[in-house]
């Protein structure tokens, strides 16, 4: 039995590129094999929570537009309202074939009066999880907490200067922590939602970012402890909702990680909308990552280039799409991350298939971009230019300047006997483009 919320849409096919159904996938088959591997287990896809379920479409200047049966104008009983959710949230899950979820502790369980009562009430949902995800065989991607929302953490949590709502924070990170690992959760994640400042005239910077660095170190041991076998991941954001965040993008992170000696224990969620935000672009967060090692998971919705402001939307554009998966699969595709959707619809989108359809059309690109990724890896059409452009470095001088065989007056003396001197080459990047605007 349904909840009838999708009327008696229970399951999207895959229908093929010429397909016209809106509620059909025409690019993505879960099983399809490519570069010997499903595409399922290839894109790992995740639905998140707060956007689909628990976002009332309300924006700075008018409040709720989504009529949902379990908001609270409509129920009165905040946890049979939290298990109607859960029972539309996996509906969608499994109708979609997403093989992931991803859930804040707030979106799930209702506000309880104290800590106690959350830890309650959020154990009662997660027992209710079990049930679902046993009978849909849905896994979940990650778990994190919401230390953000409620008026407790208006000015922080780990960061917060009053070491109380620090306090509130860990032991809540410390819920979720199990709940994430009681339900076989593959990573957890921190975002820092409010781990900023709004002025620098009230803030003391390093306080906050020793507080920080022993807040992670406390989950990092508390992981450890238990035995908790995934991956925690921290998603950087540059801003918003603080005018500046201390996980600014992923070069930051990485450098505060180093300081709290932290950078072998966490990753990092790459969200494409937060690297618009910090000036760069997906990919260039995506490489940064790669290159100090740290690469964790991504959340795929896009920004609005337009409005400054974190949009998440859903994925359209494949050939952005087509680099970035580029990076993530030439540096050999996903381990414990996946590909999240923290997308949400528009406000107008009020009509209950306009779930289904953003993640169908999100899903379909994803599909195409990672296709055309993944056929760029295995046929080196990018690589062998690198490749070739980086080769000098073999020769055994080039390796000892690197490796520290040589000294500064070393290479002088061998510059000017082998009368070293240097000829330009071209960058290829115009063919390059070309290149990649064949496979997309
Ligand atoms: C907000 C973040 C958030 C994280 C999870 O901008 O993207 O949704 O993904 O807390
Ligand atoms: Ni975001
Ligand atoms: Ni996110």
């Amino acid at each position: 039995m349904t909840t009838g919320f999708f009327g008696d849409i229970t399951s999207i096919p895959f229908e093929g590129p010429s397909s016209t159904n809106p509620l059909a996938f025409k690019h993505y088959d879960p099983n399809e094999m490519v570069a010997g591997k499903r595409m399922e287990d290839h894109l790992r896809f995740a639905i998140c929570y707060w956007h689909s379920f628990c976002w009332p479409g309300d924006d700075p200047f008018g409040g709720q537009t989504f009529d949902r049966p379990w908001f609270p104008d409509r129920m009165s009983d905040p946890m049979a309202a939290a298990k109607l959710k859960a029972d539309v949230a996996f509906e969608m899950f499994s109708a979609l074939g997403a093989p992931y979820f991803c859930f804040h502790d707030a979106d799930v369980r209702p506000e309880g009066a104290n800590f106690a009562e959350n830890t309650k009430n959020l154990n009662e949902i997660v027992d209710y999880f079990e049930g679902k995800m046993a009978d849909t065989g849905i896994k979940l991607l990650w778990g994190t907490a919401n230390l953000f929302s409620n008026r407790r953490y208006m000015s922080g949590a780990g960061s917060n200067p009053d070491p109380d709502v620090f306090a509130f924070a860990a032991a809540t990170v410390k819920t979720c922590l199990d709940a994430t690992m009681r339900l076989g959760g593959e990573n957890y994640v921190l975002w820092g939602g409010r781990e900023g400042y709004e002025t620098l005239l009230n803030t003391n910077m390093g306080s906050e970012m020793d507080q920080l660095g022993r807040f992670f170190n406390l989950v990092v041991e508390y992981k450890h402890k238990i035995g908790f076998k995934g991956t925690i991941l921290i998603e950087p954001k540059p801003q918003e909702p603080t005018k500046h965040q201390y996980d600014y993008d992923v070069a930051t992170v990485y450098g505060f990680l180093k300081r709290y000696g932290l950078e072998d224990e966490v990753r990092v969620n790459i969200e494409q909308g937060h690297a618009i935000l910090a000036g760069h672009s997906f990919e260039h967060e995506l490489a940064t990552a790669n290159a100090l090692g740290i690469f964790g998971s991504i959340d795929m919705n896009r920004n609005d280039y337009q409005s400054g402001w974190d949009t998440d939307q859903f994925p359209n554009n494949v050939p952005e799409m087509a680099i970035a998966y580029y990076h993530i699969m030439q540096a050999g595709g996903f381990t414990t991350g996946g590909t999240n959707f923290d997308s949400k619809l528009r406000r107008q989108s009020i009509s209950p298939d306009d779930l289904l359809i953003g993640h169908i059309g999100g899903m379909d690109c994803c599909a195409r971009g990672v296709k055309a990724a993944l056929a760029m890896v295995e046929d080196k059409a990018l690589s062998s230019i690198v490749d070739e452009r980086y080769s000098g470095w073999k020769k055994p001088e080039a390796d000892k300047m690197l490796t520290g065989g040589f000294s500064l007056g070393e290479i002088a003396e061998w510059v000017e006997k082998a009368d070293i001197n240097p000829q330009p080459k071209s960058g290829r990047q115009e063919l390059l483009e070309n290149i990649v605007n064949r496979y997309v």
